[in-house]
């Protein structure tokens, strides 16, 4: 890697809710990425007083990995959008990357997202599944056709300039990042997608590196009904309004 980026920390968000079959999987994985790579990194937990344990287990990875393990938690389930606000206050690096702790994001796309930012100096990358290399792996297919019409209504409506508007893998600068989650209002399903079109309507730049979405490995999804009128209803507030 660049001696340039060596330079840099990247400090990864990392909410959690009932993750405690993930969280030391996904730990040691980010951690093998960064140290192969010579990246230097941190890792903020954001756990929301997970029922299952998952801040015990926190704390032993805090064992091994020492001070790279920031474990922040809340006490109660107060939803993804707060998550990142508390999280990003902890945050040392000057690069951020945000994503799942439930393996639907793999590291291994890190190093490419970070490089890709680093060529072109992008105020965000932004891993994509809707671009030739990316994809969808494990979802049905009413799973599949309800993100691509919610990804298709929000580009017809939005106009983006990005190809994935839902997702949740991606990489900030520090204060890029400050700035569109204070910009942004929506929470739940439509936050991603704000993020992406308020960076837009500050003319931030975004890469975007396509990366392989796996379903969860452990845990249930939440997706149902009210996710999708809500995430609706989440486009025209931003048609109507940005
Ligand atoms: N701290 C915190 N983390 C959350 C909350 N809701 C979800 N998460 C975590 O945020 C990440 C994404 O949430 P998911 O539940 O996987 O959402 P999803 O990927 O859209 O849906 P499924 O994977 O299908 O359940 C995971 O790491 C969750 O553990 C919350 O309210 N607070
Ligand atoms: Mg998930």
């Amino acid at each position: 890697m660049d001696s340039a980026m060596t330079k840099n920390k990247y400090s990864v968000l990392l909410p959690t809710y009932n993750e405690r079959e993930n969280l030391p999987i996904i730990t040691w994985l980010l951690a093998r990425t960064f140290e192969t790579n010579g990246i230097d990194w941190e890792i903020v937990i954001i756990d929301d007083g997970s029922p299952d344990g998952t801040q015990e287990v926190a704390r032993e990875l805090q064992k091994v990995y020492g001070e790279r393990i920031l474990l922040k938690p809340r006490a109660g389930k107060l939803g993804l959008g707060t998550a990142y606000v508390h999280g990003l206050q902890f945050a040392t690096g000057n690069y951020v990357i945000i994503m799942d702790a439930d393996f639907s994001h793999h590291p291994k796309f890190i190093p490419e997202m970070i490089q890709m930012q680093a060529k072109n100096n992008y105020d965000v990358v932004s891993g994509t599944r809707y671009r030739p290399g990316g994809g969808v792996y494990g979802w049905d297919l009413k799973r599949k056709l309800v993100s691509r019409g919610a990804n298709y209504l929000a580009t017809l409506l939005l106009r983006p300039r990005a190809s994935d508007l839902t997702g949740s893998f991606r990489l900030y600068k520090r204060e890029v990042l400050h700035q569109l989650i204070n910009a942004t209002v929506a929470k739940g399903y439509v936050f991603q997608m704000e993020m992406i079109v308020r960076a837009r309507q500050f003319n931030y730049s975004v890469g975007e590196v396509p990366i392989t979405f796996v379903d969860r490995v452990y845990g249930e999804s939440k997706m149902g009904m009210s996710e999708i009128v809500q995430y609706a209803q989440g486009v025209w507030r931003l048609f109507t309004t940005v």
